[in-house]
């Protein structure tokens, strides 16, 4: 019998994200993006997933990814879409063509922050949203999504 396709979960960080660990601690903290990316894998492999991590920096090369995330029949997106979280209606709109359910992560507390960090454009185009966890949002959202989708711990 022919072994089932791992369900895929992409995984997006946008700008500045790759700076992780580098820069900036006292907000962000000391992990740095591949740490981010291996606790996803290890967080997604609990349930079975398979996450599919990308970075870009660049606007279009993440709307890309989204469109890619659907061409792949990805069952979920996790998305910290970095500075463009606050303007971009354009990742919003890939978010919302795909019909992919996502989720919106934060690592700082944005609400504690400036006040142009308080508006998302990506969380009105997800079904949760999480901030201020730290890279723990990361595994906090992809446990969120795979109750969301019905994929169950592996024991
Ligand atoms: O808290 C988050 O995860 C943010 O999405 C991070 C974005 C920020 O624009 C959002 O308001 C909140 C910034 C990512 C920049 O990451 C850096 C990491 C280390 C050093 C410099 C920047």
């Amino acid at each position: 019998m022919a072994t089932p396709a791992t369900k895929t979960v992409y995984v997006l960080n946008g700008p500045n994200l790759n700076l992780l660990g580098i820069r900036e601690p006292e907000t962000y903290g000391h992990a740095t993006l591949a740490d981010v990316e291996k606790l996803c894998v290890e967080a997604a492999a609990r349930f079975g997933l398979t996450a599919d991590c990308r970075q870009s920096n660049h606007e279009g090369t993440l709307i890309d990814y989204i469109h890619e995330a659907r061409e792949k029949a990805a069952v979920g997106i996790i998305i910290n879409a970095g500075g463009y979280s606050h303007t971009s209606i354009a990742l919003h709109d890939a978010l919302i063509g795909v019909k992919i359910p996502a989720v919106e992560v934060h690592i700082s507390n944005v609400y504690t922050r400036e006040g142009f960090r308080h508006h998302s454009f990506t969380a009105k185009a997800a079904f949760a949203s999480l901030c201020g966890f730290g890279i723990e949002g990361y595994r906090l959202a992809i446990s969120g999504l795979a109750a969301k989708i019905g994929a169950t711990a592996i024991a």
